[in-house]
């Protein structure tokens, strides 16, 4: 058994479920016009649309009560509440009944800050991540969300993914803004982050917020496996660690980043950005404050020794769900991805390793010590309606293998306080279309009226919830 108050979650994102795009005084933000570019996301699909939550909302939430799920995460988008500087009382509004309604039905509201929908202005003024002036602009914006919303949200995180959306923004160019192999440019980025978190980390806590709520980040994790046993994988492992995991949690979660990571940076040129030492005392003390750790798990990846001469480069993934042969990656003279002949891949080849999710929370643990919200796991899959109903058994096996190890972890004594499955309902996959599917409940994204319908997950997830709670 999970502890009786175990929050059974499920997670989306603004701009993968609301559409509403441009209503009710919202204003574009990256994604708006990222996806209008031909040819940066699958078949040029957008969220215009999307899973249209914000009219449908209440239905959603009907849903997930149906269910019997304890939490909801989702992610508020900065330019529907913030216009220009000024409050949009509409966007609020939005939110404060969604808020509500989940609150009436016993759904703990868990909110992200931050999923990757910049206000567009911020990037065409100053470059957005780029520059420190970000850091001001996101204080007024977070602090527009604690005004409103820190009586009834006890659950905060402020980043999602932000080691996902700067490496896919300057380093593989398929985010905005699309450039490529900008490491420095990455770093920076990725650093300007984690002095937001801090940031926001403080003023959740210094501002009289701290309504026996809790306050983290959540970063995407893909644990490492050495191919054998030879010193030359052992070494290749512990760099792709050191640069790939520890780099992203070491400096949200302990306030500095890990010495060779950094050794190696600074020797390739790689470190364009400087940490003052009131930097480095706001980035401690937040690390100390922060409450609990967020991860995304979705795979493992096995790794092996990469040499300098000949050895491969980074590349692309796969986005249209033709599965196809393994293709190697990595960093010539560190390491690179290799094949595991031991786990099975979905179509879009991504490695399913229930174990790796253990391993995760074990490493967490043992490096941070502080509780841990699974903030996204789950299974993007092709799904089938037959006869009004879908049987997404492989869903089911994927999500009761991950509530499995996450149980393995718990029995070994790592606090989890949150499993939140991506997702509740279809919505949009940023660079993958409404093909490649995460949901609950199915939509029908060729009827105009997106109709919802439960699949075979739903109604196992809420027997499983029910069995725990009882
Ligand atoms: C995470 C993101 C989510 C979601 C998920 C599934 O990286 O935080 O927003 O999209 O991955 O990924 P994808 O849609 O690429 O399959």
């Amino acid at each position: 058994m999970f502890p009786k108050d175990f929050l059974w979650g499920a997670a989306s994102a603004a701009y993968q479920v609301e559409g509403a795009w441009n209503i009710d005084g919202k204003q574009p933000s990256i994604w708006d016009e990222w996806t209008k570019i031909p040819g940066k996301t699958f078949e040029g699909t957008n969220g215009d649309i999307a899973a249209d939550h914000y009219h449908k909302f209440e239905e959603d939430v009907a849903l997930m009560k149906e269910m019997g799920l304890k939490t909801y995460r989702f992610s508020i988008s900065w330019t529907r509440i913030l216009n220009d500087g000024k409050v949009n009382q509409k966007g609020l509004d939005f939110y404060h009944n969604l808020i509500d309604t989940l609150i009436k039905n016993d759904i703990e509201p868990m909110i992200t800050l931050y999923h990757w929908d910049l206000p567009k202005k911020l990037q065409d003024t100053y470059g957005g991540w780029e520059s420190t002036r970000i850091i001001e602009d996101f204080l007024a914006y977070a602090k527009v969300c604690f005004d409103a919303f820190h009586t009834k949200v006890k659950y905060w995180i402020v980043m999602n993914e932000p080691n996902i959306f700067t490496y896919q923004g300057y380093v593989l160019g398929v985010h905005p803004p699309g450039d490529v192999n900008q490491m420095a440019l990455f770093l920076k980025t990725f650093h300007h982050t984690a002095l937001v978190h801090a940031h926001t980390v403080l003023l959740y806590k210094n501002g009289g917020y701290n309504n026996k709520g809790m306050i983290g980040s959540s970063i995407a994790l893909t644990p490492g496996i050495a191919r054998s046993e030879s010193p030359k994988d052992k070494v290749a492992l512990d760099r792709y660690m050191e640069l790939n995991f520890n780099w992203y949690t070491d400096i949200y979660f302990k306030g500095t980043y890990p010495k060779w990571a950094w050794n190696y940076y600074q020797e390739q040129g790689m470190i364009d950005f400087e940490i003052s030492s009131q930097d480095n005392d706001t980035l401690k003390q937040a690390a100390s404050l922060t409450d609990f750790i967020g991860i995304n798990y979705y795979q493992s990846t096995m790794i092996a020794d990469n040499p300098y001469e000949d050895g491969v480069g980074v590349k692309m993934f796969n986005t249209d769900g033709k599965k196809r042969e393994f293709e190697e990656s990595g960093i010539p003279g560190l390491f690179k991805h290799v094949e595991n002949p031991n786990v099975e891949y979905t179509d879009w080849n991504w490695v399913v390793d229930p174990a790796g999710l253990t391993h995760t929370l074990r490493l967490l643990k043992e490096a941070y010590n502080l509780p841990i919200v699974i903030s996204e796991n789950g299974l993007g899959a092709f799904d089938q309606v037959v006869d009004g109903k879908i049987h997404d058994d492989y869903r089911i096996d994927f999500i009761e293998k991950h509530i499995h190890a996450t149980k393995a972890a718990i029995d070994e004594g790592v606090e989890v306080l949150a499993y939140c499955v991506w997702s509740f309902t279809d919505l949009l996959s940023w660079l993958n279309g409404y093909q490649k599917r995460y949901g609950f409940v199915y939509i029908d994204f060729e009827d105009p009226n997106l109709p919802r319908i439960k699949k075979d997950s739903f109604y196992w997830y809420q027997k499983l919830i029910a069995s725990q709670t009882e």
